[in-house]
């Protein structure tokens, strides 16, 4: 783990001592949009057109926020039209690398690169900051249009449909405020509490991030019971981002990062609602649990230094969910 200094990589952990033992994940600073007709979005420059084979994702498969971003290059119907290279599991201290030594990694499939901090360099020769997944890369302009997550699904739920055709809408204009403030409450508490658990360096920090993270679970547990998806009947990305830390929390979670009030099966309808959006025609194959239960065990060694990895148990992600039976809200 380390990150980049004017171009320069420097082998540090995360900084929890200037506050009080507590992780603060720093903001992504590729903040291009890809639009239909190439026109600037909401922040970051112009000149990223819609374009099948113009653009390619480099992501973890154990990474939640990079696995958002796979989520919706299937559902959107993405896979011909941009590429992927996929990093080895084992994050250490050169950060995330492109071996291929037996565990599926794809390697850097454009340049060859044996480290994602290069394609960071290739980008910006000064560039200084974390060297984060996903990256969303422009193999025209040879740089990186996006490296945040929440924006590039939202490049993918729209920019492409007139290439695609497939005009399915996760992010609808009606729904958007109230989408965003679930969003948020589960961005904070959940989505990044869980690293606040785990990171957490005092136990301040990790109470402070803890028990707001069970209240949020008790809270979906409760809302799910009277609704299929976050925001009704229709699937949003509200559920996706929500989905990609829900798949990790009992292999990983639940253990590694001390989030161990409860389980993901202790609660009945987020664990039902899990497998069905697991069993969602396509998101299934996004979801590697090699990788997800290798990544965090082997590479996090302030938190696990002997690297063992756990047996943890067996969850049947294919069991029928049934939510198409509860009664309707
Ligand atoms: N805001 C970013 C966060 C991405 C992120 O933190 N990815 C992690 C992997 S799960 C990473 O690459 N961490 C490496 C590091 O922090 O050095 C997003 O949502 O895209």
């Amino acid at each position: 783990m380390g990150l980049l200094v004017d171009g320069q990589w420097h082998d540090t952990w995360y900084d929890t001592e200037s506050t009080g033992g507590a992780f603060k994940r720093s903001a992504a600073q590729f903040r291009n949009w890809i639009t239909p007709g190439g026109d600037a979005g909401p922040s970051g420059d112009a000149g990223f057109a819609a374009a099948s084979g113009r653009y390619h994702l480099y992501v973890s498969q154990a990474c939640p926020w990079a696995h958002r971003t796979l989520i919706f290059r299937e559902l959107k119907g993405l896979g011909e039209h941009i590429s992927v290279s996929v990093v080895h599991p084992d994050m250490m201290d050169q950060g995330w690398t492109f071996e291929t030594n037996g565990h599926g990694a794809t390697g850097d499939t454009l340049y060859g690169f044996s480290h994602a901090s290069q394609i960071y360099t290739k980008a910006d020769p000064h560039y200084s900051g974390r060297v984060t997944v996903p990256i969303l890369w422009d193999k025209e302009r040879e740089t990186i249009v996006s490296n945040e997550s929440s924006e590039i699904i939202r490049m993918f739920n729209s920019a492409f449909d007139d290439i695609t055709g497939n005009a399915e809408d996760f992010w609808p204009e009606p729904m958007r405020d109230a989408i965003e403030e679930v969003n948020a409450r589960i961005y904070s508490t959940l989505n990044n509490g869980v690293y606040k658990c785990g990171f957490a360096t005092s136990q301040e920090a990790y109470d402070a991030a803890v028990l707001p993270l069970f209240e949020t679970l008790d809270w979906l547990e409760e809302r799910l019971s009277s609704r299929r998806y976050l925001m009704g009947d229709r699937v949003t990305e509200a559920d996706w981002r929500l989905f990609t830390t829900l798949i990790r929390f009992d292999p990983v979670y639940h253990l590694h990062f001390k989030c161990n009030r409860k389980r993901l099966t202790d609660y009945p309808n987020l664990w039902a609602y899990t497998r069905e959006l697991y069993q969602w025609p396509g998101v299934a194959r996004t979801v590697n649990m090699e990788h997800i239960v290798r990544h965090y065990h082997y590479s996090h060694d302030s938190i696990n230094p002997h690297r063992i990895i756990p047996i943890n148990p067996q969850l049947d992600y294919w069991e029928p969910h049934r939510r198409d039976q509860r009664t309707a809200a």
